[in-house]
């Protein structure tokens, strides 16, 4: 896991896009997002994090041509609008990589957060995110969830930022 502030230079949504300013784990924890690192050969860790956090469902995703057949396009597409959930996010990289931008508070800069293999990564309820693969072009993730899927995004637009785990997200968070 490596984040940065992302550089707002338009081009392929796919390369780097560092600014150069790097993201420590506080300022990440700030906006209430958390990571660990589980080898891939440790997968009984995971089972304990889920455990211990209340994740009780899993399934796992393929996000390649192959995996997504005519939905790919489509999907892509859809990852990367900004968009918020009603519940976590909480993704473990199993193979490949791909890229989480994830917007920072109280500036709104994306901030790009890049997972490989063996990276566990929670979004809270509420934060405005996306999803792009990076140039490797393939990605294998856990996708883990509490009782219910909730896997609806909501576009960012003026009735997201009322929605009621939009304003208890927001409540979360401290003015720097
Ligand atoms: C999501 O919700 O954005 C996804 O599931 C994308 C990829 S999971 C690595
Ligand atoms: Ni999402």
């Amino acid at each position: 896991m490596r984040a940065f502030y992302f550089d707002n230079l338009q081009g392929d949504q796919r390369l780097l896009h560092d600014s150069g300013r790097s993201v420590s784990d506080e300022v990440l924890k700030s906006i209430g997002v958390l990571h660990w690192h589980i080898p891939t050969d440790q997968q009984s860790q995971i089972d304990a994090v889920a455990e211990e956090r209340n994740y009780k469902n899993r399934d796992v995703i393929t996000i390649t041509k192959e995996g997504l057949g005519d939905l790919y396009e489509t999907k892509l597409k859809g990852f990367y609008e900004e968009h918020m959930h009603e519940d976590e996010e909480i993704r473990y990289i199993l193979e490949g990589s791909g890229f989480f931008d994830v917007r920072d508070h109280p500036t709104d800069s994306w901030i790009r957060v890049h997972l490989e293999a063996g990276d566990l990564l929670v979004l809270p309820a509420g934060i405005y995110h996306r999803f792009t693969l990076d140039e490797k072009n393939v990605i294998k993730a856990m996708r883990l969830f509490k009782d219910e899927p909730k896997w609806i995004p909501y576009n960012r637009d003026g009735a997201t930022d009322a929605n009621p785990y939009r304003i208890d997200y927001m409540k979360t968070l401290t003015v720097n």
